[in-house]
């Protein structure tokens, strides 16, 4: 028997500015999640969506540069609750956003049930940022660090316990922009990145061997964050911040097929997917067919 799959939906779209990838969880269901993991022959559990509250006029920005920090706060807490109970029923968590400010949520469910989590960010930023060195004070470019345990104790000990995860277990793939307080916190930890220069030098069957060997080092379960921005913009259109010069289509399946390979991967979210930006639902789509490969889709 295959592990159940749950499906949980965080329509989020206030950890950025662009509005619209709240509404990521619906067109990836309308996508085909659902039926393309039954066909693998899984049984897929959707639990529906987090509730998302509304943010007060008092709280757009705050003191700390953490836009509607209240509002995103009780979301991550809500999530890490269903994402506990979905690992506590032995199923796999998928959690489709929604922006970025969601993994703070996802990897407070999945930590405290394993001793050591790795995590593969597989995203154009680092989303290592704090209120202190965020040029936006969008909460979307912090989760990675308020998950080691770095920024805001609202954010930092989101299910009530912090750090969920060790820099040298993080491995960053696709990175090609990154803020200057990101760079310097990367050094500091020795966070391992694999930008596109590595992308390109080693090519990404490399890269993922590479990546797969350093998250598995000490580790017990693997998640997997991807940020829909990751892609190149040709084939990832519908994100709030496409950044130029990513890892195609193909490579990104790549990545996928070989982590279905390696078996790793315990838990994953699927980010920033913003249809009010997307052409023809195509991110949707590739968020989707993504899916389908890491859970070990094939051809023959
Ligand atoms: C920038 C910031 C970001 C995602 C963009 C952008 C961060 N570094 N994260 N898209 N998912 O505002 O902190
Ligand atoms: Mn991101
Ligand atoms: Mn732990
Ligand atoms: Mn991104």
């Amino acid at each position: 028997m295959k592990q159940k799959i749950s499906i949980i939906g965080v329509p989020m779209d206030l950890g950025q500015m662009r509005r619209g990838v709240d509404m990521g969880p619906s067109v990836i269901r309308y996508a085909g999640v659902v039926e393309r993991l039954e066909a693998l022959g899984y049984a897929v559990e959707d639990r529906g969506d987090v509730k998302i509250g509304r943010p007060s006029t008092l709280d757009v920005k705050n003191d700390d540069n953490l836009k509607d920090l209240n509002v995103v706060i009780e979301a991550n807490q809500t999530l890490a609750e269903e994402v506990s109970k979905a690992v506590a029923e032995d199923a796999f968590p998928l959690i489709l956003g929604g922006d970025h400010s969601i993994a703070i949520g996802s990897l407070a469910g999945v930590a405290d049930k394993v001793d050591q989590l790795g995590v593969i960010w597989y995203d154009a930023h680092g989303d290592l940022n704090t209120g202190e060195t965020s040029p936006s004070g969008n909460i979307h470019g912090m989760p990675l660090a308020a998950s080691l345990g770095i920024g805001h104790p609202s954010l930092t000990e989101i299910g009530g316990y912090a750090p969920k995860v060790r820099p040298e277990n993080v491995v960053i793939i696709g990175a090609r922009s990154l803020d200057e307080g990101e760079r310097e916190l990367i050094k500091e930890k020795g966070i391992k990145v694999f930008t596109m220069h590595e992308v390109d030098r080693l090519g990404m069957s490399k890269v993922m061997e590479q990546a797969i060997e350093h998250v598995t080092k000490n580790t017990d379960g693997v998640h997997l964050s991807l940020d829909l921005d990751a892609l190149d913009p040709l084939y990832a259109p519908g994100v709030g911040t496409p950044v130029i010069g990513g890892p195609t289509y193909r490579e990104t399946h790549l990545a996928m097929e070989m982590l279905a390979e390696s078996g790793i991967i315990t838990s994953a979210e699927f980010v920033e997917v913003n249809p009010i930006l997307d052409v023809k639902n195509q991110t949707a789509e590739a968020a989707v067919a993504l899916i389908g490969s890491l859970f070990g889709e094939k051809l023959l």
